[in-house]
């Protein structure tokens, strides 16, 4: 309760968002040589944003490259720690990586926030077939089965097939479509429900949950915060976002990338702690 009140004050005063301003957005002493070599320029889709070494996803491959990092974020006294992928929307040339990753690390559930293009330009590509199709992806066949969503959010179940070892895992993505880069999303309460729906989609995986919009950081990092501090709230613990962007920024540079992200997500996590929002899905789903 002491850290909503100095949220709520820290918002109005100007502090918060001052704090934000002022912390790193490169974690000092990281090195992100990897995704300069040669080799992987062309998998990233920014040049200015980059993986650290140190918390990179390896593919299991002779090219073990992707623009992609654990973050991991562990809830004090639980035994909660969330795992997260946080990654890069993918590139034409990048989708077999992302789907062999996807794989390796026995992830179920991908977050996408973003759409595939946003004022002309492309932000993501399609790695995922249409309803009832099929698509290989390198190794990996993707067969789509369901689309359903609202306004907000479409939900996909997929079935992913490893070819080569013949195995196959079901696969659920949620895709937030109201919410361009740069920007926030384009209403808090679908955003809480759709943050409300990734932690009930998540509960009993162990996996991490690959989340990813275009450059893998804005809007990932703003997800990522909030399912955070809806767990703290949960647990009865305080929440400092700061320091959850800060933990966040020493596993990924750059999460949350503008102080309107950061204060949209402030004030939705003081919404969430004072109409304890944690509430049934209310749109309901349809094609
Ligand atoms: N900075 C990018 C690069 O180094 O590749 C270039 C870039 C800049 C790409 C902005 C995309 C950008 O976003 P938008 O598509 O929203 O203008
Ligand atoms: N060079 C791009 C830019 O600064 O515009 C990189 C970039 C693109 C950064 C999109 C963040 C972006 O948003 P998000 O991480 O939410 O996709």
């Amino acid at each position: 309760r002491e850290s909503m009140i100095q949220l709520a004050e820290g918002l109005i005063t100007g502090t918060v968002l001052a704090q934000f301003d002022q912390l790193y957005r490169k974690k000092p002493g990281m090195t992100m040589s990897c995704a300069r070599l040669p080799q992987n320029i062309s998998k990233n889709r920014y040049r200015d944003i980059s993986p650290y070494d140190a918390t990179r996803v390896i593919l299991k491959s002779n090219e073990d490259y992707i623009n992609a990092n654990y973050i991991n974020m562990e809830i004090p006294s639980s035994t909660i720690i969330n795992q997260y992928i946080a990654c890069q929307g993918p590139l034409p040339n990048t989708c077999p990586d992302f789907w062999q990753m996807t794989w390796e690390q026995g992830s179920s559930m991908v977050v996408m926030l973003t759409t595939q293009v946003e004022r002309g330009r492309v932000k993501c590509h399609q790695y995922w077939p249409e309803p009832s199709g099929s698509s290989s992806y390198g190794n990996f066949q993707i067969t789509c089965h369901s689309e359903e969503g609202n306004p907000a959010y479409v939900f996909r179940e997929m079935t992913l097939t490893n070819l080569e070892k013949e195995e196959s895992r079901q696969l659920t993505q949620i895709q937030y479509i109201a919410w361009p880069d740069h920007g926030v999303p384009d209403d808090s309460s679908d955003f809480l429900d759709f943050v409300c729906l990734v932690r009930k989609k998540r509960a009993g995986r162990e996996e991490p949950v690959v989340v990813h919009c275009s450059a893998g950081i804005g809007r990932t990092g703003v997800l990522i915060t909030m399912e955070t501090a809806m767990c703290l709230i949960e647990c009865n613990q305080p929440v400092y976002p700061l320091d959850i962007v800060r933990t966040m920024r020493d596993q990924r540079a750059m999460m949350i990338q503008t102080p309107s992200q950061y204060r949209f997500v402030c004030e939705a996590i003081l919404k969430v702690y004072e109409e304890g929002f944690i509430k049934p899905l209310q749109a309901p789903l349809h094609k």
